[in-house]
């Protein structure tokens, strides 16, 4: 009997389903995890990155391969800065968490069932979310890969093909700073840059990000992102020179837990506030809405514990007003374009994305890296992610590789 699955509405999930191995659909079953292997793949980055906390010259990351009884193999990732001084996950400790905890309660559960596996994944495990995206990740372009549909598809479609991105100057020296934003201004690559503060004086910072600014003009916008290394007092001081000089966005200015002094800080000036490492997921975003405590939420797959729950962040900021933003924790290609997926599906992204991660790594381990031009990251269409596994360069800069 000849099927009219285009009439179906669906054709390219009636497709896939009908491309199924016999026995899946013969037997009504859906496909099992079978196997999750957590790798820690080291990659030089193209020049030192200075943040308030660290100063990178390699990412590390943790590359998941999950694998189902139907042959498919779905790959994640989940991605920290500079060991723990960002978070309270290091990589080692996400492959550890994987391998003794998470993957055994995986394994034999239903592929296709991604709500499902993220509950069990909660009640075996508190916490942990980044190792948790990680594997949200994996189930998803598992999935997608099975439908044949992109990772987008799955949270209800893309609302944007492109996204605009930013680019970080975090060199430690303010002319060759401005240099390279010159080149990429001129390479239409980026027009908006986030400089990382915190580490000096704020007298020092605020000249610094100054010069930049003067000799950027309206070319370009300029953010910054002090990474909590402000008190009050500090921040109130900083924030009024940089509102001055024409700075459009400061970024977690102060320590997290230190709601109130967000607060004021949102009050007292016009340049917008945003949080970043003080909103994790919904809990945090409906208590700093609550708190009047930021104008801009920057939201991230990994603090979220997954896509998912970054939408569900995401919602709260919607029903509040406030503005939204699409953070990065530096991951390479697979980890920034899950995120690239689930911020294209958003209803609002005021403040673009800084979805850049891949462009500072001098190598990545796909085979066909992330497309940037005209300032906007290009989604790859293909089904899941739409990224392969290169497994030379995999073999190559895994840590623990064979000598
Ligand atoms: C952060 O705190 O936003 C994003 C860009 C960058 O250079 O560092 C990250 C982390
Ligand atoms: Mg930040």
């Amino acid at each position: 009997m000849a099927l009219d699955v285009d009439g179906l509405g669906q054709g390219k999930i009636a497709r896939a389903i009908l491309l199924q191995p016999i026995h899946l659909v013969i037997s009504g079953m859906n496909p099992q995890i079978t196997s999750v292997e957590a790798i820690l793949v080291d990659l030089p980055t193209i020049r030192a990155h200075q943040l308030s906390m660290a100063t990178m010259q390699h990412q590390t990351m943790v590359i998941i391969r999950l694998r189902a009884s139907d042959d498919i193999e779905g790959i994640g990732e989940a991605t920290t800065i500079g060991g723990l001084s960002y978070g309270e996950e290091s990589p080692e400790g996400i492959k550890l968490t994987i391998d003794t905890y998470l993957a055994p309660v995986l394994v034999g559960q239903d592929a296709t069932n991604i709500n499902d596996v993220m509950l069990k994944l909660n009640k075996a495990a508190r916490g942990n979310r980044f190792a948790k995206s990680g594997i949200e990740t994996a189930l998803l372009d598992a999935q997608g890969k099975r439908l044949g549909v992109p990772l987008s598809a799955l949270l209800g479609g893309s609302v944007r093909k492109t996204l605009p991105v930013l680019w970080t100057l975090a060199s430690g020296d303010t002319h060759r700073d401005i240099e390279e934003a010159e080149t990429l201004l001129a390479e239409r690559r980026h027009d908006t840059f986030k400089l990382k503060i915190g580490r000096r004086t704020v007298r020092d910072d605020v000249a610094h990000v100054s010069k930049i600014k003067a000799a950027l003009g309206d070319r370009a916008r300029i953010t910054v992102d002090v990474n909590q290394a402000w008190n009050e007092i500090d921040a109130a001081l900083g924030i009024a020179a940089l509102e001055a000089a024409g700075i459009d966005l400061i970024e977690q200015p102060t320590p997290r837990e230190q709601r109130g002094a967000l607060a004021r800080l949102a009050a007292r000036f016009i340049v917008p506030i945003m949080a970043d490492e003080g909103v994790t997921g919904p809990e945090d975003a409906l208590d700093l809405v609550r708190g009047s405590c930021a104008d801009v939420f920057a939201l991230k797959i990994a603090k979220s514990g997954g896509i998912y729950a970054m939408m569900r962040t995401a919602a709260v900021a919607d029903a509040a007003g406030v503005a939204l933003y699409g953070g990065t924790m530096l991951e390479g290609s697979i980890g920034s374009i899950a995120s690239a997926h689930g911020f294209s599906a958003l209803p609002q992204l005021s403040w673009g994305t800084e979805l850049f991660g891949p462009l500072l790594l001098k190598d990545d381990v796909v085979t066909a890296r992330p497309q940037y031009r005209d300032f906007d990251l290009h989604i790859p269409e293909g089904p899941g992610l739409g990224l392969q596994i290169d497994e030379e360069k995999l073999a190559f800069y895994r840590r623990d590789k064979q000598a």
